[in-house]
């Protein structure tokens, strides 16, 4: 494992050659990735349309086609439940069904049929709300093509409506925070925040099921048997309980800070929606603060400096500090943000002298840089943790994380995620989500210079 103290600064300027070939490079991979309706997040690995994944590549594809941005979110809208959720995958059709697991055949049958738009197939679980800002973002790219194809007419009633799924389904403790019930719903699947909370799960014995996900990636990288014998269990308990919130004695609940900073930020979005196609922005922005508020209250830790998760079985808060303690930085009016950004400078973090921000504590017991969510540094992560660098003040680490990032989807290929310390790739190449950040941070560079 490279140390600390051998941590190499990346280079942060390169010529406007360079800046043009990896517009180029990054474009062929949303280009190659894009089925028709969607885009995959990785052809081998991930070959499904994924809901954050959407949000995150619609950020991008917005600087290369508005239309295509819509037309990603659109078709993440299209698959939504009758209860409003916006499920985590939505299985594409023309990938035959072995291809991931677990796959259709896991999560639709019987209960889950009842509640999806017919021929759609999709999980039953749920990855953090980014979808009404990136449907903002995406209108703001061209807003007058995007009026003319009623873009966000057409998907305000059905973010309200995702939101108030969260609301209405989701508030398991009680605090007004959304409750994560599997880790995938994190979207930092084996992050170690979540390891004490699945010690209580009893796993699929190992042997009933087949992976797919090592056909395509190295096992050093990925979560091991015993994690996914317990998200296995997890998604069928769920799945057996048909999806219901209520009757589903959860084994894991969860209050995530990444996925409710994600649901504020895309609540003041929706705000600005709801106003730009004549609704009343008013139970936004107070539903905004009031989350904003329980945030605070209910997770932040002023010894740490950090947002905790807080495990909703056990009633405690999650004592391992993980970037998604970060992600409230992205929060506007976060009355912490000055301890945030002290506490992803300090020895946690060590924002400016690693590549991307690390996914986890590079102090903490079960820090791993290769191992996914366990240390290694994600695009899209880092992505919103320089908005708020932005957001809050801190421009000059903002635009060194910014270069950082663009040199490492460059040196990498457009990794899923990397070392924090050296910047070495991981995971699968040619992934959507670092090409489309990778092009929006372009795109930021160009607007500052
Ligand atoms: C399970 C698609 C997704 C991302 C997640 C990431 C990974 C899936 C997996 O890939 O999760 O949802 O099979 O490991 O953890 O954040 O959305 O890119």
């Amino acid at each position: 494992m490279t140390s600390p103290t051998q941590a190499t600064a990346a280079p942060r300027h390169a010529g406007a050659r360079d800046r043009a070939e990896l517009r180029r490079a990054a474009v062929r991979v949303l280009l190659r990735n894009w089925t028709g309706r969607s885009t995959l997040p990785s052809r081998s690995l991930y070959p499904h349309q994924w809901s954050w994944d959407s949000a995150f590549i619609a950020l991008g594809l917005r600087h290369v086609s508005p239309r295509r941005a819509q037309q990603e979110l659109e078709s993440m809208l299209g698959a939504q439940w009758t209860d409003g959720r916006l499920p985590h995958i939505v299985f594409d059709p023309a990938t035959p069904p072995d291809a991931y697991f677990p796959g259709p055949g896991f999560w639709t049958p019987e209960t889950a049929a009842a509640q999806t738009p017919a021929g759609t197939s999709t999980t039953g679980i749920v990855q953090p709300p980014v979808h009404a800002f990136a449907a903002w973002e995406t209108h703001l790219a061209d807003p007058g093509e995007s009026r003319r194809r009623g873009f966000l007419r057409r998907a305000y009633p059905r973010l309200a409506a995702w939101h108030r799924y969260l609301a209405r389904h989701r508030d398991l403790g009680g605090s007004g925070l959304a409750a994560i019930v599997h880790p995938w719903e994190s979207g930092m699947d084996n992050s170690p925040l979540w390891d004490g909370l699945l010690e209580r799960v009893t796993p699929w014995p190992p042997g009933s099921f087949q992976r797919r996900d090592l056909d395509h990636a190295a096992g050093g990288d990925r979560p091991t048997d015993l994690d996914y014998g317990r998200y296995l269990r997890l998604a069928a308990d769920y799945r057996d309980h048909g999806y219901d919130d209520a009757a589903t004695p959860h084994a894991f609940a969860a209050e995530d800070p990444s996925f409710n900073a994600l649901r504020i930020v895309s609540e003041h979005a929706l705000a600005r929606i709801a106003a730009e196609t004549g609704h009343d922005p008013q139970p936004h922005e107070s539903r905004a603060r009031e989350l904003t508020r329980a945030l605070t209250a209910s997770l932040y830790d002023p010894g740490a400096g950090l947002f905790l998760a807080r495990d909703l079985v056990g009633g405690e808060p999650v004592r391992e500090y993980g970037a998604a303690g970060l992600v409230p930085l992205a929060v506007p009016g976060l009355p912490v943000a000055g301890e945030l950004l002290a506490t992803a400078r300090g020895e946690r973090f060590r924002l400016g002298a690693t590549r991307l921000v690390p996914s986890y504590d590079l102090t903490g017991h079960a820090f791993d840089p290769h191992r996914y969510w366990r240390g290694p540094g994600w695009f899209n992560v880092s992505w919103v943790i320089h908005r708020g660098l932005m957001l809050h003040g801190a421009a000059q680490d903002a635009a060194a994380l910014r270069a950082s990032l663009l040199a490492a989807a460059s040196s990498t290929g457009f990794a899923e995620y990397v070392d924090p310390y050296s910047g070495e790739g991981h995971g699968t190449r040619d992934f959507s989500w670092t090409a489309a950040t990778a092009l929006d941070l372009l795109a930021q560079e160009e607007a500052a210079a």
